[in-house]
């Protein structure tokens, strides 16, 4: 039987498991990535587990999250992975050299590769035919070390896409599209894979546009097959030795099938505040703007912002708009700056920033109070802006271009010509911002300032579970519910005690003491608890206040891991309607949890305070439940070598 893309990659990597949609496989990883907001905490467990050197192919440190420096945290954290890279074999990007997605697809990506990153937009890699995989900075750890990956053997979806997109429509439209159908907790279990006719129509940002942004459905990862187009693009950046073809062979077979025609589709947007909230912008209105910010991993490419330069040229930002760019790498600049396309943008008024995530993790430009806000971004939950009353709504680069000279939401369709943008034949290629490790045997110092702190290892679980429910909060949580990030609270990733104390306080802000009061306890949970980032912090400040169990409808994927990377056990209801016979303070209790998470499956908790029994769900591998046992994958690792 043929076999799709998905399934060639793992088959190749597989080291042990079976095939099989929801069984545990482990693969082994070729490549890693870290960022700087998530990397401190992984080179710390790095270095935790003791492994001198990385054992993958290539693996990767950037800087490109944590780059407002108003205290020194933020540098000392730089400094502490620049010298840790260095000294165990990991290649580091500086700052300003770019975004780690846009960096990698352009200088380090290689199609039919495996790569872990400690960002959920991993993904992005899938646009050169990578199966490129969002994870928490724990198992990345474990992945460079050499140990396996482990993750359910997803599901494959096939995305058909048929005809071509029409003027003014672009890649951002097609993933808004399927986030339109499947919402953010539709790819949950499975790997999107692109096929048909339109594919051929799209170049590797536009497709990493939309293997990017696919992090939205809660999908393990997105691909695109590597083909003629990839191949030039590799051309183009002086890496064709890098290529080679992976289709899908022409008998493969999919769990499911999606089809999408680009010719129906129209420019749309994501309004507030979720991603998958999304509708023609033409029947959105005409709303006004106050702030419009391009860049991010999911489009700042040479060709969006060379889109966004034509359609700003010899004209004047509206007076009512303040327009923000950061190109995604210092590639994508060096090229805008010589062909005179910054000029462009910078005459129009446009407030160029340098080559990072910015205003997309609320790094800077938090918009005013209650402003509407359009981002070439891909998540505008509330209050990642940094401006909790602010109103975020997702668009492409051409929409968020002539809305900032109209000043209020447009369909550009009403602009007249489309821009055209060449592929380039030749980018600019200068890697003189990655600094390679230092030769193995060399004495490197490694940097730590005062900033990092301990991080919360758990204990082995004890035989019995009791605590209060500490919280009860909806459906849909992300991460930055959980663990809010933003210009004032990321410094302090390397200091969990510290971020615990913010741990939840955009549902609640009593959250943290109460925990501390009550010396821990659960979190109730409604569907796709923790959706969005991949950051650990959301399972390590919970950890720090002393959460035990997180009872839920259901989990995102990556959070969950990170749960049980943490030894905090995720259970699921079983009938859902217990949910609603869970009451904020009420005793909740899980005994013989060993026995319990041991033998898997169905458990009983008691709500000690409404005398009732409640049936809960682990899905847990048996390597998984002994992780729990043991306290948490950092416990387990020492216990048993990765
Ligand atoms: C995000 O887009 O939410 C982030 C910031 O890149 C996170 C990582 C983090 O929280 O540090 C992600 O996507 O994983
Ligand atoms: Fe950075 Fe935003 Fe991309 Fe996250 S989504 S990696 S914050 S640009």
């Amino acid at each position: 039987m043929g076999q799709n893309l998905v399934q060639k990659i793992i088959k190749e990597h597989l080291i042990s498991g079976e095939m099989t949609a929801g069984k545990e496989i482990s693969i082994r990883i070729d490549q890693t990535l870290t960022q700087d907001s998530t990397g401190t905490m992984a080179y710390l467990q790095f270095e935790a587990i003791g492994i001198p050197r990385v054992r993958t192919k290539k693996s990767v440190a950037y800087i490109d999250h944590n780059t407002l420096q108003t205290g020194f945290e933020n540098a000392d954290d730089h400094k502490y992975i620049q010298t840790v890279a260095a000294k165990h074999g990991i290649y580091f990007s500086r700052p300003g050299n770019g975004i780690c997605h846009q960096v990698h697809l352009e200088r380090f990506g290689i199609p039919g590769m495996t790569l872990l990153g400690s960002d959920s937009h991993t993904p992005t890699g899938g646009g050169i035919g990578m199966l490129a995989i969002g994870a928490g900075g724990l198992d990345v750890a474990v992945a460079m070390g050499g140990g396996p990956y482990y993750l359910t053997m997803p599901k494959v979806c096939r995305v058909t896409l048929k005809g071509s997109l029409k003027p003014w429509v672009s890649a951002k439209d097609i993933i808004l599209e399927v986030l339109r159908i499947l919402t953010v907790k539709g790819g949950v279990g499975k790997v999107m894979e692109y096929a048909g006719e339109g594919i051929k129509t799209l170049s590797v940002p536009e497709r990493a546009t939309i293997t990017n942004m696919g992090a939205e459905l809660g999908a393990t990862t997105s691909i695109f097959p590597s083909d003629g187009i990839t191949r030039e693009f590799l051309k183009a950046q002086g890496r064709e030795d890098d290529w080679r073809e992976l289709l899908p062979d022409a008998d493969a077979t999919y769990d499911e099938e999606i089809e999408i025609d680009l010719e129906g589709l129209e420019p749309l947007a994501a309004r507030p505040h979720s991603p998958d909230n999304v509708a023609r912008v033409k029947d959105i209105g005409k709303i006004k703007v106050d702030q419009i910010a391009i860049g991010s991993c999911t489009n700042s490419s040479y060709t969006d912002m060379m889109k966004v330069a034509q359609i700003l040229k010899g004209k004047t930002v509206s007076p009512g708009v303040s327009l923000v760019i950061a190109p995604g790498s210092k590639q994508v600049l060096t090229m805008l700056a010589e062909n005179g396309a910054l000029a462009d943008m910078v005459a129009a008024g446009a407030r160029v920033l340098e080559s990072a995530c910015g205003p997309c993790i609320g790094m800077g430009q938090a918009p005013a109070t209650g402003a509407v806000s359009l981002r070439t971004f891909n998540r505008n939950f509330e209050g990642r802006s940094g401006t909790a009353s602010a109103k975020v709504y997702l668009v492409s680069p051409e929409v968020a271009a002539v809305s900032a000279i109209t000043g209020m939401l447009t369909d550009p369709r009403e602009a007249g010509d489309p821009p055209v943008v060449e592929k380039p034949e030749k980018y600019a290629v200068n890697d003189n911002m990655v600094i390679p490790p230092a030769p193995e045997g060399v004495e490197v110092e490694v940097v730590r300032g005062p900033n990092i702190k301990p991080f919360p290892v758990n204990r082995e679980l004890p035989e019995n579970l009791a605590g209060k429910a500490l919280i009860k909060v909806g459906d849909n949580i992300t991460t930055d519910h959980i663990m809010p990030s933003n210009a004032k609270l990321l410094p302090f990733r390397s200091n969990v005690p510290y971020l615990a104390e913010f741990c939840l306080t955009p549902c609640d802000p009593d959250f943290p003491a109460r925990a501390k009061e009550n010396g821990g306890g659960f979190i109730i949970g409604g569907s796709n608890y923790g959706q969005g980032s991949s950051r650990e912090h959301a399972a390590l400040a919970p950890l720090q206040l002393g959460v035990k169990g997180v009872i839920a409808k259901s989990f995102a994927r990556i959070h969950m891991a990170n749960l049980i990377n943490s030894g905090i056990i995720p259970m699921v209801f079983v009938n859902e309607e217990d949910y609603d016979g869970i009451e904020n303070g009420d005793e909740i209790i899980l005994s013989n949890a060993r026995e319990q998470v041991r033998n898997g499956g169905e458990m009983t908790i008691r709500n000690n305070t409404k005398h009732k029994d409640i049936k809960v769900a682990v899905y847990l591998s048996s390597r998984q439940a002994e992780i729990i046992l043991a306290g948490g994958l950092l416990n387990y690792t020492r216990q048993n070598g990765s």
